[in-house]
C-alpha cells in the first residue's frame, strides 16, 4: 500500500506503567484509586478532572498496555499511531520530580515505539511514534526547558514531538519566560500537541448532573482556544515562524471565532501595530487535528484554514488547502463505547466525518487520514 494511503492516528494517549504507578500512589486527584463493588469485585477508576463528576471513570489496561493499543488500532485500520501522555501529565509535580520523571517517561516512551513492530507494507516505519513530555510546570525555571527539548530531539528518534498543557511555567503560553522554549522548539522542528485539561472552571455548569459532557465538549476546546490565542496575541507565532504547533480538538473555537477576535484586536488600541499580521492569518499557520466528530465541522476549519493566506498584511495572497492542516485523531482510550460494539462509535465518527466533507477531494481526505501527519512528522517527504 502507498505510504499515502495508510491511516495515522495523531490524537491518542497513553499513561504509561510508571506514570500509572504515580497515579496509583496519590491520595488526591489526579489519582487512579481501587475501589470495591457490593459483590466484592474490584474496580480501578481514574480520577483526573477537576471536581471529577460520578466518582471517575473505569480504567484499565486499554490506558496503559501497548498490546491493548496495537489491538485498537488493529480492529480499526489505524497503520500508525503518534501516542501521547494523557493529561494532566506533570503538571502537579515539583519541578524536580517532575523533570526526573520526564527524562524516565521519554525513555519509556521511546521504547514502547521503537520495540512496536512496523508498518506491513513498508518496514522502514514503525507503527509507533510519540510525544514526549517537558517539565513545563508550575515554577520551572525556563532557563532549563530548552536542554530538555534537545535531549528529546537528540536521543529518541521515536519521539517527534511533545505534548503540552496551557499553563506553560505556571502564567500561560503568553508568559515572556517561555521564549527560550519557543526558540528550542522551533530549531529542532518537534511538533507541539497542544491539549487542554483544566476546561474553563466548574461554575461555568451550573448545579445539575451532566455527567462529563460539559467539561468535555465545552470546557476543554475552550481552553485551547483561550491558550492559543494568548501565545498568537504575544506574537510567538511572529517571533518564531518555524514553530509547528498542533491543537486538540480541530482547534476549539478559535477557526469560529476569528474573524471576530481580529476585529477585537483591530478595535483596540493596546494591540496596535503588535501582530505583524490579521488574527486569521495566523490559523495558517496552525495544525488542527480533525477529532471533530462531525463533517461541518471539519469542512468550516478547512474552510478558516484555507482563507488564512488571504489575510496576510499586504494582502492578495492566494487562497490554500485548508484541508492539509488536519489530520485524522481518535482520542483513545477516552471515549469508549458505553455498551459493546466491535469499532468504537467516536473512531467511526471521525472517519465518517473525514468522508462526508463534500468539498474535499479524494486526494486531501487521504492526506487527512495520514499522508499530511507522514509530512508533518517528516515520515515523507515535505
Ligand atoms: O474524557 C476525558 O476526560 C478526556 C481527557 O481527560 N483527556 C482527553 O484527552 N480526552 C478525554
Amino acid at each position: 500500500m502507498s505510504l499515502r494511503k495508510l491511516l495515522v492516528d495523531v490524537h491518542t494517549h497513553v499513561y504509561l506503567p510508571r506514570y500509572a504507578s504515580v497515579l496509583r500512589s496519590r491520595s488526591n486527584a489526579p489519582r487512579i484509586l481501587t475501589r470495591y463493588t457490593p459483590s466484592g469485585q474490584s474496580e480501578d477508576r481514574l480520577l483526573i478532572l477537576d471536581d471529577e463528576p460520578s466518582g471517575g471513570r473505569p480504567v484499565g489496561a486499554q490506558y496503559w498496555d501497548r498490546d491493548e493499543k496495537l489491538k485498537f488500532m488493529d480492529r480499526h485500520g489505524i497503520d500508525i499511531s503518534f501516542v501521547s501522555s494523557a493529561n494532566p501529565w506533570l503538571d502537579f509535580l515539583p519541578f524536580s520530580e517532575a523533570q526526573t520523571l520526564a527524562r524516565e517517561l521519554n525513555a519509556d516512551l521511546e521504547s514502547y515505539c521503537a520495540t512496536g513492530p512496523s508498518v506491513v507494507s513498508d518496514a522502514n516505519f514503525k507503527r509507533l511514534y510519540g510525544f514526549g513530555l517537558l517539565p513545563l510546570v508550575p515554577g520551572a525555571p525556563a532557563e532549563s526547558l530548552p536542554a530538555a527539548v534537545s535531549q528529546l530531539a537528540n536521543e529518541h528518534p521515536h519521539i517527534r514531538g511533545v505534548i503540552i498543557g496551557t499553563r506553560g511555567a505556571g502564567l500561560g503560553l503568553d508568559d515572556p519566560a517561555l521564549e527560550p522554549l519557543w526558540a528550542s522548539l522551533a530549531e529542532t522542528g518537534l511538533v507541539v500537541f497542544l491539549h487542554p485539561h483544566y476546561g474553563v472552571g466548574a461554575q461555568a455548569w451550573g448545579t445539575r448532573e451532566n455527567g462529563h459532557v460539559l467539561p468535555l465538549a465545552l470546557g476543554f476546546p475552550f481552553e485551547t482556544t483561550t491558550a492559543i490565542t494568548r501565545l498568537i496575541l504575544a506574537g510567538v507565532l511572529d517571533r518564531h515562524p518555524d514553530l509547528r504547533i498542533l491543537l486538540a480538538h480541530s482547534g476549539g473555537a478559535l477557526p469560529q471565532l476569528s474573524s471576530r477576535l481580529a476585529s477585537c484586536i483591530d478595535h483596540d488600541p493596546v494591540l496596535l501595530g503588535r501582530l505583524a499580521h490579521d488574527a486569521r492569518w495566523y490559523l495558517g499557520r496552525l495544525w488542527f487535528d480533525a477529532v471533530a466528530y462531525g463533517a461541518a465541522e471539519l469542512d468550516f476549519v478547512s474552510e478558516a484554514v484555507g482563507r488564512a493566506n488571504r489575510y496576510a498584511r499586504g494582502g492578495g495572497k492566494e487562497r490554500k488547502e485548508g484541508s492539509s492542516r488536519m489530520l485524522f485523531g481518535t482520542d483513545h482510550p477516552f471515549f469508549p463505547p458505553l455498551g459493546e460494539t466491535e469499532k468504537w462509535r467516536s473512531v467511526v465518527e471521525n472517519l465518517e466525518a473525514i468522508e462526508g466533507v463534500e468539498r474535499w477531494s479524494e486526494e486531501e481526505k487521504a492526506g487527512v487520514r495520514g499522508g499530511n501527519a507522514l509530512r508533518l512528522f517528516g515520515l515523507l517527504g515535505t
